[in-house]
């Protein structure tokens, strides 16, 4: 849903304290591969924000701090396509073909996704452009569009409680997504509950405990290995007896050989079903920017397994290749929700087309 609870938390430092240790598991796909761990943080350069000892900022002060942040966390992503477009265009005056070959190279090399960049060149061939500038803002107004015109995040019908089930592979930040998405609920002054239903291991477990404590929320759990669905189903039960506003589902994303994650997950949507009609409400994958291309089959399998309703697309601070947000926008008719820029609690934002596409550039 557009998160109507999802404000941004006013009271939350900028401080950049590290996140939770990356759980590493072995898995055997080929299909749903991966991601790797790696130094996602932005350079050093780009990565003192704190502003601890200022004074209090006003409203507008506020509105840039947040821009500015969001356009630091893309800042690779920035820096590759302006290097390119600077070695693309470098003593050049007109758009010839080889203009239009070397840009259409630059997209595809930054995650955009080839139909979706043969799309782009399309439209800009279209537009007849002569001149670099007006290139560039036509580039940028057909992104826009691209992102405007993928299936916006629709506002559901309020039920308590609401329940979210979180989904997606190992390693792409389920556990770290649900504890900032619980955080921005409780500011905007609701009652969360977190669900460990990834009982694969009890470090899993331990961690999203840990981030429950941080974001104030209620916390549900059963021991390692207990079954997945039972842990939903209690804390589903537990939600309704409080009249807690929210419930936060983390499930495994481990893809076991003896295990079959999609009929676990769906296990668990039938017996939170059987406690809320209707529920889950919410169905959200989370997929990890740097896995690129990969992101896009994932999305495809969980969709085809679980009528997937949004999605949140972490890491992005962590990767040149943020063009997999077009890539996404441009092959998939689910709502992009949110975007991970960080791995502190505030650093989860809906998903804005204009402040990104802006932040791009
Ligand atoms: N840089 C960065 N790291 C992130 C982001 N989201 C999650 N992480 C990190 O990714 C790693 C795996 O996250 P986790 O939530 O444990 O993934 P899970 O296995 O899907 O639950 C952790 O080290 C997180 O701190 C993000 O948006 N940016
Ligand atoms: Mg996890």
């Amino acid at each position: 849903m557009a998160f109507k609870w999802l404000k941004r938390n006013k009271n939350q430092p900028e401080n950049e304290t590290s996140g939770e240790q990356q759980l590493t598991e072995n898995v055997d796909s080929e299909q749903l591969q991966q991601p790797q761990k790696q130094d996602v943080r932005p350079p050093e350069s780009d990565a003192d924000l704190s502003n601890d000892l200022e004074p209090e900022p006003s409203a507008a002060q506020e509105r840039i701090g947040y821009f500015k942040r969001l356009k630091k966390r893309l800042y690779r992503t920035r820096k590759s396509l302006s290097d390119g477009f600077d070695k693309i265009f470098a003593g050049k005056s007109k758009i010839d073909d080889d203009v239009l070959e070397e840009l259409e190279e630059l997209l595809i090399t930054s995650d955009i996704g080839v139909q979706t960049t043969i799309d782009l060149i399309q439209r800009i061939s279209k537009a007849k452009v002569t001149d670099i500038a007006e290139l560039k803002s036509v580039l940028q107004s057909e992104i826009l569009c691209i992102l405007k015109s993928h299936p916006q995040a629709t506002a559901a019908e309020k039920s308590t409680p609401h329940v979210i089930m979180v989904v997606g592979v190992n390693g792409v930040g389920k556990t770290t997504t649900i504890g900032k998405i619980a955080a921005s609920c409780k500011a905007a002054g609701n009652s969360v509950l977190i669900a460990a239903a990834d009982t694969f291991r009890a470090a899993a477990i331990e961690q999203l405990m840990i981030w429950a404590e941080r974001a104030d929320a209620e916390f549900v759990k059963h021991k390692e290995n207990a079954d997945p669905a039972a842990v939903a189903f209690d804390a589903v039960a537990a939600a309704t007896a409080r009249g807690c506003d929210v419930v936060l589902i983390d499930t495994a994303g481990r893809l076991h050989t003896k295990v079959n994650l999609m009929e676990e997950l769906k296990k668990i949507k039938r017996t939170i079903a059987k406690q809320v009609p209707g529920a889950p409400h919410e169905i959200l994958l989370v997929l990890d920017a740097t896995t690129g291309q990969n992101a896009l089959s994932q999305a495809r399998l969980f969709n085809e397994a679980l009528d997937v309703t949004g999605l949140a697309l972490t890491k992005l601070d962590g990767t040149a290749k943020g063009g997999i947000v077009v890539g996404i926008c441009g092959a998939l008719n689910v709502p992009l929700q949110y975007i991970g820029i960080g791995e502190n609690i505030e650093d989860l934002r809906p998903f804005d087309p204009e402040q990104f596409v802006e932040a791009l550039f």
